[in-house]
């Protein structure tokens, strides 16, 4: 299995935190190839995968897209290494949990990172956004627990959404001129100082710093120049 991935890309964090958990890391190998790069940067990913965002996951007969669908598939193809509960009940807490990071918070974020310019900014798009992702705060304050983990007491597919939600948090929100909705709350927060002393979490919060790092300091943009040319030449 081969997972297309970027350092920077939250949802692929999320994919990569799950794959380490698991201990699977034999089984997936991570890529990101000079063809897709290119397609990627230029808005033809689609041509490779109909939606067109990473992370996707190449099997033996095709393509699996979205990370939440991805999760699943890990989760049922390594039953005896899933990273679930131990009750239908623990199982739906994750979900929820997991749910609220994706769509609640990293897909508003996403959405206000076109709003990040002053310049250019719409406050009217700006503040439905990051009102949406503050409300999404409130509701993970009472779904998450009060342990080391986000639900019950181990590691589960709720932390792996999570920590690459709440690293975009930290990374966007003062961008939008906005505080971080983390300080607003108190499990949360409490969450958020423990996991990040986790390996898996540790793990992904470096490989994303290091993908912010790149993609500010043009090492990202010179790659995607470089494959372009290298696919011009056919090399
Ligand atoms: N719902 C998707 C979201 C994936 C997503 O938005 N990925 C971003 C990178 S983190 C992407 O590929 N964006 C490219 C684009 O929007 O064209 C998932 O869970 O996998």
């Amino acid at each position: 299995m081969k997972l297309y991935t970027g350092d920077l890309s939250p949802y692929s964090a999320k994919v990569r935190m799950q794959i380490y958990a698991m201990g699977i890391e034999d089984e997936v190998t991570f890529d990101f190839p000079r063809s897709l790069i290119v397609k990627f940067y230029q808005g033809k990913l689609r041509e490779f995968s109909p939606i067109g965002r990473i992370p996707i996951l190449e099997v033996d007969d095709g393509i699996i897209p979205e990370s939440e669908v991805i999760a699943e598939f890990l989760d049922e193809t390594f039953p005896d290494k899933a990273l679930l509960g131990n009750s239908p009940r623990e199982n739906a807490d994750i979900r929820v949990v997991s749910r609220i990071a994706d769509i609640y918070l990293m897909n508003n974020i996403f959405m206000a990172l076109s709003q990040m310019n002053p310049k250019t900014r719409v406050e009217a798009t700006r503040d439905l956004l990051v009102g949406q992702v503050e409300r999404g705060f409130g509701a993970l304050e009472e779904h998450i627990g009060t342990g080391d983990f986000a639900v019950g007491d181990r590691l589960t597919r709720a932390d792996c959404t999570l920590v690459p939600a709440l690293v975009m948090c930290q990374s966007t929100l003062p961008g939008l001129g906005a505080t971080n909705p983390v300080e607003g709350t108190t499990k949360v927060k409490a969450y958020w100082e423990k996991i990040q002393t986790n390996p898996h979490a540790a793990r992904v919060i470096e490989e994303m710093a290091a993908g912010l790092k790149e993609r500010l300091d043009g090492t990202e943009r010179r790659r995607f120049e470089a494959a372009i040319e290298e696919a011009k030449g056919g090399g």
